[in-house]
């Protein structure tokens, strides 16, 4: 019978492991996506359906949709990283850091973490206008800027390098 003899098999695990989608970039143990479109930093992070049904079509989604998140820089490599990639596209960038819900208090927005790490530019995060979220901004060396969230910036996504757990048998 068929399935006895499966059952004197050993089931195996093996992590293989996976590859950045397309159009991302693998760097240490994440993928990045540099986008070539701009959106508001809600709308890059989140989504935002009805202002966008056309461009829905296109693909054009936020970063939660592609099951990730705005980058959360955490290190001066890792902000050197989308720094040279700013300055080569000249785009400024959102980031997933605002302080939209307590003034003052920078906060990555995927993680709830404060931001142990900033390369603010001098004297950023200035919140003229009241802005609450940060940008990597063409107009400061792609150093840290507040900028109002409504504005559309190109933006970053940042999520982990796929492993996948495929059961083997043998
Ligand atoms: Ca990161
Ligand atoms: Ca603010």
């Amino acid at each position: 019978m068929w399935f006895f003899n499966v059952l004197n098999f050993c089931l195996l695990l093996v992590v293989v492991n996976g590859e950045c989608d397309p159009g991302w970039e693998h760097r240490w143990n994440k993928c990045y996506y540099f986008s070539t479109e701009t959106r508001t930093w809600e709308g890059a992070e989140i989504d935002i359906y009805f202002l966008d049904l056309a461009r829905k079509c296109h693909s054009n989604i936020g970063c939660r949709q592609y099951g990730s998140h705005l980058v959360e820089v955490e290190s001066a490599e890792e902000d050197e990283y989308i720094r040279a990639h700013s300055r080569n596209t000249r785009r400024s960038n959102w980031i997933g850091l605002r302080d939209s819900a307590t003034e003052g208090d920078w906060r990555w927005a995927y993680g709830g973490a404060r931001a142990e790490y900033n390369n603010w530019a001098t004297n950023e995060p200035d919140n003229i206008f009241d802005q609450d979220c940060a940008l990597l901004d063409s107009l400061y060396s792609y150093h840290w800027v507040s900028g109002s969230c409504w504005i559309a910036h190109n933006f970053i996504c940042e999520k982990g390098y796929p492993s996948t757990d495929i059961p083997v048998v043998g």
